[in-house]
């Protein structure tokens, strides 16, 4: 179970043209939620062959599927629902480079095929994949969507490099329409782009940039962003993580100023082997944006990023 405590202190932007603009000032928020209560289980047919269930109860979200090993190596081919392979694995969904700038959410499951494969340091995922049964996924319409990532894993001296690249490419993104005969409304969406971890005795470095290309058919819009993210972990003890982290985020690359940095710090404790708490705090930002909202009214939404958040999470597990 991992549930979240969250407050955010929005800066006070002030907006000189009129009343309207204070329903576009984000509202401060001291929410707790529980982020994921999932039941799961593994069903080991034979020594290669097994099932997977995993039931979130809160979020109605479900990952079931098949996996047949492939030899000894940590390969497979997995057959199913399932949560698709796509740069780093961050703890933190609230990040640009997951729901925020890629629309990547937590409870993504999509149902189709992944093969996993892992010939000498490479290790590479590449799966095929059409929505799912349950709550929608990002293609629910006819085009599959391919999506994967290939790394490879090096060890210069006493350190650990991972580097690598994904991608996923949605030729039949959110369908606006019931009705099949508007076809055309289908948008397009490509993200795609490179990570690496890094790790050096206490020291861990994590880093991914994402592109992202989005066009929608109907609406003739054809949106083009990009997102970075780097986090630098320090380990003093076993059981304490501290952490830095920065991340950036432009919307719209053709549109100034709108990119919004973010930047915190936290730690992470393991007070037992079943339990993780992590707090963190993060500052938010747009460079220009406030003084570019007094002129132009649609940058309101870029200036009102301005904010502080503290998070609390906890997470236990079996
Ligand atoms: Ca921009």
């Amino acid at each position: 179970m991992r549930g979240a405590v969250i407050a955010t202190f929005p800066r006070e932007i002030i907006d000189e043209s009129g009343d309207e603009a204070t329903s576009f000032q984000l509202p401060s928020l001291r929410s707790a939620f529980l982020m994921q209560d999932d039941v799961y289980l593994t069903l080991g047919v034979t020594k290669s062959f097994s099932l997977y269930v995993d039931y979130g109860v809160g979020s109605g979200s479900l990952e079931a599927f098949a996996l047949k090993q492939l030899g000894d190596s940590g390969g497979y081919v997995k057959v199913g629902q399932f949560v698709p392979a796509y740069g780093l694995k961050l703890p933190n969904h609230r990040t640009y480079i997951r729901e925020e700038g890629l629309g990547i959410e937590p409870n993504l499951r999509e149902a189709g095929v992944e093969v996993r494969i892992t010939p000498g340091k490479l290790n590479a995922y590449l799966s095929v994949i059409n929505g799912t049964a349950l709550t929608g996924g990002l293609n629910p319409d006819w085009k599959p969507a391919v999506t994967g990532r290939a790394d490879v894993n090096l060890s210069p001296g006493p350190a650990m490099l991972t580097f690598g690249a994904s991608g996923w490419y949605e030729p039949g993104g959110a369908v606006e329409t019931e009705n099949y005969q508007e076809f055309d409304r289908r948008t397009l969406d490509l993200r795609a782009g490179p990570y690496l971890m890094l790790s050096a005795g206490k020291f861990t470095v994590l880093a991914e940039a994402d592109y992202r290309r989005t066009s929608d058919n109907a609406a003739e819009t054809l949106t083009t962003s990009y997102v970075t993210y780097t986090e630098l972990d320090f380990a003093p003890r076993q059981g304490l993580d501290l952490q830095l982290f920065y991340e950036a985020w432009d919307p719209e690359i053709t549109l100034t100023p709108n990119l919004m940095h973010r930047a915190g710090a936290g730690f992470e404790l393991f007070p037992s082997g079943f339990s993780e708490i992590r707090v963190l705090y993060r500052h938010t930002f747009v460079p220009g944006a406030e003084e570019a909202a007094k002129d132009s009214r649609t940058l309101l939404s870029a200036a009102n990023q301005d904010m502080d958040e503290v998070v609390l999470f906890a997470h236990f597990f079996l």
